[in-house]
């Protein structure tokens, strides 16, 4: 069936072009570090995002949760929005492998402030749980892919550093926020003690993220990476893929955000769709369904006898993410569907 699979940037298959670079590529064992491919991606990641090192893991995931067990102990809190991907959608990870907790504050549009983590920062009494990480999302996934503004994060740096937290970086969607925005990704990551960046998503590879920081902090989460089971073997396969990403479908990324904007604005209001238009920056649109005739779930399995795929994001909220399969035919016909099921 030709779906038009708007369920996640996720759901891309490798190009042709994609799938020649994956099989040219040069390969050897990556746990011993001697996979040329792996090793030319993870220096160009670094030089992108202006690091001393990067490493490369199987999922965004594993990203984020080698960078928590590197920079917290047990007991430890991190600090992070109430949305956060790696408190909803891990597993409950970062309890089971690193044996923290969260210290939740609700942001707008996915975004906290440095007043709002100044005052949720505890006191040094023994009782407490020591905050150890501050850990923000860029863009941000239940916020519809807003972007975390610059002097936001400029902010947050300067109460973290003399405060001794350390600051990671949730960057599964940071090229999209990087083009939206204008800005180089080293212009965001250099306020952070790690990130973590996903090629599975917009930039169309099958598989593979990256995290980035430090040599020391890098040289920790290779181990902890060989801990979780992250060591892969002959992996320049996938790393060429996401080289591949990088090289060819990075400036791309602005047709997403372009076809995201269409379909928000063709669908506000539309049956008692809300849309808040003003989170939608990047390639993400979040329909909220409060005020129409469908539940998500209807909706969603009424979208698709009409080939249309979009997924149930919370109890009124359906979700639709643009990326490298859909095309501005596409949008027309998913606004049609859309149209014919709710007026
Ligand atoms: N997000 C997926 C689902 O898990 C919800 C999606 O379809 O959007 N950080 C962020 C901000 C993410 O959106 C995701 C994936 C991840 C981390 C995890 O990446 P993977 O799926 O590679 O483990």
């Amino acid at each position: 069936m030709n779906w038009i699979d708007l369920r996640s940037d996720t759901v891309t298959r490798p190009t042709p072009g994609m799938r020649r670079a994956m099989a040219g590529a040069e390969v050897g064992d990556d746990v011993f570090g001697e996979d040329p491919t792996v090793n030319r991606l993870q220096d160009l990641v670094a030089e992108k995002l202006g690091t001393e090192a990067a490493l490369f893991v199987p999922s965004g995931t594993m990203g984020n949760q080698i960078s928590i067990r590197c920079h917290t102990q047990p007991g430890d809190e991190i600090i992070c929005e109430t949305g956060a991907h790696f408190l909803h959608y891990e597993s409950g990870a970062m309890a089971a492998l690193s044996g923290v907790q969260a210290r939740t504050i609700a942001g707008s549009r996915g975004v906290i402030t440095a007043s709002q983590i100044e005052a949720a920062i505890r006191g040094e009494a023994y009782y407490f749980p020591r905050p150890r990480l501050i850990a923000l999302e860029n863009t941000h996934n239940m916020a519809g892919g807003a972007i975390f503004p610059l002097e936001v994060i400029q902010q947050i740096r300067q109460l973290a550093e003399p405060r001794g937290l350390a600051m990671h970086l949730d960057g599964a969607r940071l090229w999209n926020a990087c083009v939206a925005a204008g800005l180089a990704p080293c212009e965001y990551a250099r306020y952070f003690d790690s990130v973590s960046v996903c090629f599975s998503k917009g930039l169309g590879a099958p598989v593979g993220s990256a995290v980035a920081g430090s040599k020391k902090f890098i040289a920790q989460a290779r181990r902890v990476r060989k801990m979780f089971g992250g060591g892969m073997r002959q992996a320049g396969i996938l790393a060429a893929a996401a080289i591949y990403g990088l090289e060819n479908h990075y400036a791309r990324l602005a047709e997403d955000h372009r076809h995201a904007r269409r379909l928000a604005e063709a669908l506000q209001g539309l049956g008692g769709i809300q849309i808040d238009l003003a989170a939608v920056q990047t390639n993400i649109v979040m329909i909220d369904l409060a005020g129409a005739k469908f539940t998500p779930a209807v909706a969603s399995e009424n979208l698709k006898k009409d080939v249309v795929l979009v997924v149930p994001f919370g109890p009124t909220t359906l979700r639709a993410v643009t990326h490298l399969e859909i095309t501005a035919a596409d949008i027309e016909r998913v606004i049609q569907s859309f149209q014919r099921l709710f007026s």
